[in-house]
C-alpha cells in the first residue's frame, strides 16, 4: 500500500489519446477547430482534456470522504496566492511529457500555451502563498481536507512603472472564464448582516437573542480542483463569491423601485470584488469586516451542512470530525459565528457551545508587526454585526472573570492588556486575543517566531494555558517549487535520487555525496547557466535590459516593506557603484541585482523606495564607465508565475529583514532549494536554513534578535553610522543630490530621511557595515568556482526539512489529528 507509483506510470493514457481529447474540447467546449483557434482557445481545450481525468477524481474523493465519515480539516484563509495551474496538474497527473507531445505534434508551443493561463492571484504574498502549498500537500497526503477562501473578483493589482513609479491596475483573471473552477449553485449560502438584535423571553421564561438583520447576502461557491501529487487524492479549494439576495431584492422590486434592487445588487456584489491589496497594516474598513464575516459564515454553514449530512442534530461528534484553522486572524469571526449558530439556531447553552467551539478552533499567527494586528472599532462591530458583537463581550467578561482572575488575581493590568476589548478614545475589538481565548492551539511559523509569540506577544497568555502554545515552521511544496518550475534541475536530481523524491524529499541528500564531484558539479551548474540565460530573455522581453549571464544574479523577491529591507540592499548597491567609479578595477565578479516587489499602493515610503531602485537602476545601467560590472533590474509585475522563472536562476538569495520582523519567509526556502546561497540575517526560517544547509553554505550578517533588542535599549542613533562611516555618508548624502534623476535634487531625498530623520526603525544603518562584508564574502566565494557549485548543491541537497509535506504533518500530528484516507 505504500509503494510509490511514480505519477507518470500511473494513468494509461496515450499520447495519442490525449492529442484526441484536445482536439475534441477545441470542437466542443471552445467552438472552434486546430485551423482557427488561437493560443487561448489552445489552452482552454488543454485544460479541459486534462480536466476529465481531474474532475472524476474529485467525486471519487469526496464520495470516499463521505463513506469513511472521515475527520476533515477546514482551512480558512482570505488568500489564496495559487498563481498558474495547467503545469502544476499535469505534473501531479504525471501527464506533463504527453500534453507536451501531444501538443507539439499538433504543431502547438505548449509553452507558448501554457504562458498563456493567467495567474490566480487571490493573496498577497506569504501568507497566501503559504495557504497555496499546504493544500497541495493536504492533497498529496491524502488528507481529507478543504480549503475556504474568497472567489475574488479582482486579485492582487497588476503593476507597471511609469517613469520608474508603480502604477496598479486592476487584475481581472476570470474575465473570459476559468476553466479550472465549477460553480456549486446547490450550495448556495445566505448571510445576514448589519440590523439589530432583539432580547425575548421564550416559553420558560429564558432569554433568547433574535438578530433581525438589515441585509442579506448571498454567497456562491465555486470549487477548485487541487490534485495531490500522483491524483489520488483530490481535494477541493471552494472560493465564495457574493451576491444580492433574491429573496431581499424582491420587495424592494415590488416596490416598484427596480433601480433601487440593482443599487442593492451592486453594493452585495462588492463583497467579493477585490482582494485588500495590503500585507501587513490593518486598515478597519466597513467593507474588510463585511467580507471577512461573509467569508466565515459561508464556509461554518457549509461545515455545518456537511457535517449534518452525516450526523443530523445530533452534534456530540462534532469536535470529533471538524477542526479548522484559521490563517491569522483574518478569519477569527468566525469563532463568534460559531457560538451564534449553536446558541441562538441550534438552542444550545453557553458552556456546551463554548467547548465545541474550543474543540474546534486553531490560529495560526504570521506576523508581530504591531500595525499588522487586526482591531476593529466597536461601534462598526456593533452597527455590522451586532449580535456577534454581544457574544465577544460575553466570551470576553467570562475570560477575565474566570480564568485571568484565578490566574492574576486582581491584576487589573494584566487584565487590561489580555481583554478582547481595548479601552480608550475608541474602543476597539483586539482580533488577536480573541484568536487565543478561542482556540486549543496557537502556532508560530518559524522557530524563532513562535518563541516571540510567546515571550513577547503573548507571554501572559502563555503563562495561562502552556500548551496552547507550539511551532509549526513553514514550507513549500517541491512538486511546484523544483519539480514543474526547474525541470532540467529536477531530471538531473531523478539521476541520482529514487523517483519518489518530490514527495519524500529526503532523498535528494543521494546528491551530497557528489557536491564535490567535478563532473556533477558541472551538470549541475551548466543546468543553473541555462536558467540565466532563460532569464536574461525575460528580463530584455520586459525591461530592455541586457544582462550577462555569466554574471551573478542576486535577487530579492517579497513585498516592498521597510521591515524586509529592500533599502539596505538599494544603499549597497550604490556603495558598489561608488567603489566602481572610484575604482575602475575594483575586485568584484560582475553582478545583476533582481528586484521584484509590489508595494501596498498606500504604503507612500514602499513605493518611494521602487522609485529609488529604479531610478539607480538607469543610472547604471547606462553608465559606461563601470563597464557592466554592474546592473540593476527590477521587474515589474512580480507574482508566482513570475518568481518561478527568477528562482531557478538565483545565485544568491536576499533574505535580509530585521531580526525579529520576518515571521519565517519562504521564498528563502524555494531559492535555497534552487541552489541558491542565501544571504541572510538570524530571523525567520534563514536560522533553521542555516542549520540545515550547514554554516559555512550561507552567509549570516547582521544584529541578532538579541542584539536589536539591546540596541534599541541602550537608544538608538542612526547618526552616529552616518558619521562614523564615511562610504555610508557619501552614499546617502548621494539621496539628495540629482546624480541619478538629473535636474531633480531631493527626488529621492524621502528614502534617506527615512533613515536618519525619521530614526530608522529597521535598523538598516546599524547593519551596513556587516551586510558590505557579508557581500565581498559573497563575491569571494562566487570567484571560487568549486567551492560556489559545492555551495550551491548543498543547499539543494538538504532543504528537506522545508517541504510543505513536513509542516503539514506537524500540523496533522500536533494539532489536528487527522488520519490519511486512500481514495482507490
Ligand atoms: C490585515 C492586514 C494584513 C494582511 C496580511 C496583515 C498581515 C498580513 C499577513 C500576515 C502578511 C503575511 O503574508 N505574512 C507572512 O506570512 C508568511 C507565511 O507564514 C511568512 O513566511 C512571512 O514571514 C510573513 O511576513
Amino acid at each position: 500500500d505504500n509503494v510509490f507509483v511514480d505519477p507518470k506510470e500511473k494513468f494509461n493514457v496515450t499520447t495519442a489519446e490525449l492529442k484526441d481529447m484536445i482536439v475534441k474540447h477545441l470542437h466542443v467546449t471552445q467552438g472552434t477547430d486546430e485551423n482557427k483557434a488561437n493560443e487561448k482557445a489552445w489552452f482552454n481545450a488543454t485544460a479541459a482534456a486534462i480536466n476529465e481525468v481531474i474532475f472524476e477524481r474529485v467525486t471519487k474523493t469526496q464520495k470516499t470522504h463521505f463513506g469513511q465519515d472521515t475527520r476533515a480539516v477546514h482551512y480558512l484563509s482570505l488568500e489564496f496566492l495559487m498563481g498558474r495551474l495547467l503545469k502544476n496538474n499535469l505534473c501531479n497527473i504525471g501527464l506533463m511529457e504527453k500534453a507536451s507531445e501531444a501538443l507539439s505534434e499538433l504543431n502547438q508551443d505548449f509553452n507558448a500555451i501554457a504562458e498563456e493561463e493567467p495567474d490566480l492571484a487571490l493573496g498577497n504574498g506569504g501568507l497566501g502563498r503559504l495557504a497555496a502549498c499546504f493544500i497541495d500537500s493536504l492533497a498529496t497526503l491524502q488528507l481529507p481536507a478543504i480549503g475556504y477562501g474568497i472567489h475574488y473578483e479582482h486579485g492582487l493589482f497588476h503593476q507597471t512603472f511609469q517613469n520608474g513609479r508603480q502604477v496598479e491596475r486592476p487584475d481581472s483573471w476570470r474575465e473570459y472564464g476559468n476553466p479550472w473552477e465549477i460553480c456549486r449553485p446547490e450550495s448556495v449560502q445566505e448571510i445576514p448582516v448589519y440590523g439589530y438584535v432583539e432580547t425575548k423571553y421564550d416559553d420558560e421564561g429564558k432569554m433568547v437573542k433574535e438578530w433581525h438583520p438589515g441585509r442579506i447576502i448571498k454567497g456562491v461557491p465555486w470549487d477548485v480542483p487541487i490534485v495531490g501529487y500522483g491524483a489520488n487524492t483530490v481535494n477541493v479549494l471552494r472560493l465564495w463569491e457574493s451576491r444580492a439576495s433574491d429573496f431581499f431584492n424582491w420587495d424592494v422590486f415590488n416596490a416598484g423601485g427596480y433601480l433601487d434592487s440593482q443599487v442593492e445588487n451592486v453594493q452585495a456584489e462588492t463583497i467579493s470584488k477585490v482582494l485588500y491589496p495590503n500585507d501587513e497594516t490593518a486598515q478597519g474598513k466597513e467593507l474588510r469586516l463585511i467580507q471577512q464575516y461573509f467569508f466565515c459564515a459561508c464556509s461554518i454553514k457549509d461545515i455545518i451542512r456537511r457535517y449534518k449530512r452525516a450526523h443530523g442534530n445530533d452534534w456530540s461528534k462534532f469536535v470529533d470530525q471538524v477542526v479548522v484553522q484559521l490563517n491569522d486572524t483574518h478569519p477569527v469571526v468566525a469563532i463568534p459565528e460559531l457560538m451564534r449558530i449553536l446558541m441562538d439556531r441550534v438552542g444550545m447553552e453557553w458552556d456546551q457551545a463554548w467547548d465545541i467551539c474550543q474543540g474546534v478552533f486553531a490560529y495560526t499567527n504570521h506576523t508581530l508587526l504591531p500595525e499588522a494586528l487586526e482591531k476593529w472599532s466597536v461601534a462598526l462591530f456593533e452597527k455590522v454585526l451586532p449580535r456577534h458583537l454581544e457574544i465577544i463581550y460575553e466570551i470576553n467578561s467570562r475570560f477575565l472573570n474566570g480564568i485571568c482572575e484565578q490566574a492574576f488575581p486582581g491584576d487589573d493590568a494584566v487584565k487590561a492588556k489580555l481583554s478582547i476589548i481595548e479601552e480608550g478614545r475608541q474602543k476597539m475589538v483586539r482580533m488577536g486575543n480573541l484568536a487565543v481565548i478561542g482556540s486549543f492551539k496557537v502556532n508560530g511559523v518559524a522557530q524563532i517566531h513562535s518563541a516571540l509569540v510567546k515571550s513577547d506577544l503573548f507571554p501572559e497568555f502563555n503563562q495561562i494555558w502552556q500548551d496552547k502554545f507550539t511551532n509549526v515552521t513553514n514550507g513549500v511544496t517541491p512538486r511546484r517549487w523544483l519539480k514543474s518550475c526547474n525541470p532540467s534541475l529536477s531530471a538531473l536530481i531523478d539521476e541520482y535520487a529514487d523517483v519518489d523524491w518530490p514527495v519524500n524529499q529526503d532523498k535528494i541528500r543521494a546528491i551530497e555525496d557528489l557536491a564535490e564531484d567535478a563532473k556533477f558539479q558541472k551538470r549541475y551548474m551548466d543546468i543553473k547557466h541555462q536558467n540565466k540565460v532563460e532569464l536574461a530573455k525575460v528580463i530584455k522581453e520586459l525591461t530592455d535590459i541586457d544582462v550577462d549571464p555569466t554574471a551573478l544574479f542576486d535577487i530579492q523577491i517579497k513585498r516592498l516593506h521597510e521591515y524586509k529591507r529592500q533599502q539596505l540592499n538599494l544603499i549597497h548597491i550604490m556603495a558598489l557603484y561608488r567603489r566602481l567609479l572610484q575604482n575602475p578595477d575594483y575586485d568584484m565578479p560582475k553582478r545583476v541585482f533582481i528586484f521584484g516587489a509590489k508595494a501596498a499602493p498606500g504604503y507612500y515610503l514602499a513605493k518611494e523606495i521602487i522609485y529609488a531602485i529604479n531610478k539607480v537602476a538607469d543610472r547604471v545601467n547606462n553608465d559606461s564607465r563601470i563597464k557592466d560590472k554592474l546592473k540593476v533590474v527590477f521587474l515589474p509585475n512580480y507574482r508566482v508565475s513570475l518568481a518561478e522563472k527568477m528562482i531557478p536562476a538565483a545565485d544568491v538569495s536576499e533574505q535580509i529583514s530585521t531580526a525579529g520582523k520576518e515571521a519565517s519567509g519562504t521564498g528563502n526556502m524555494k531559492l535555497a532549494l534552487n541552489g541558491a546561497v542565501t544571504v541572510g540575517t538570524l530571523d525567520g526560517a534563514n536560522i533553521e536554513i542555516a542549520e540545515e544547509a550547514g554554516e559555512d553554505n550561507v552567509v549570516i550578517f547582521g544584529l541578532t534578535v538579541d542584539g536589536v533588542k539591546q540596541l534599541r535599549a541602550e537608544g538608538y542613533n542612526p547618526w552616529d553610522y552616518y558619521y562614523s562611516n564615511e562610504e555610508l555618508k557619501a552614499v546617502l548624502d548621494w539621496f539628495d543630490t540629482d546624480y541619478f534623476t538629473p535636474g531633480k535634487p531631493g527626488e529621492l531625498s524621502e528614502v534617506k530621511r527615512s533613515l536618519l530623520d525619521n530614526g530608522d526603525h529597521y535598523l538598516c544603518l546599524a547593519d551596513f557595515a556587516s551586510y558590505s562584508d557579508a557581500q565581498k564574502k559573497i563575491d569571494q566565494l562566487y570567484k571560487d568556482k568549486k567551492t560556489w557549485a559545492k555551495m550551491a548543491i548543498l543547499n539543494t541537497a538538504r532543504m528537506a526539512k522545508f517541504n510543505s509535506d513536513r509542516s503539514i504533518q506537524d500540523y496533522v500530528d500536533n494539532i489536528w489529528k487527522l488520519e490519511p484516507a486512500k481514495v482507490s
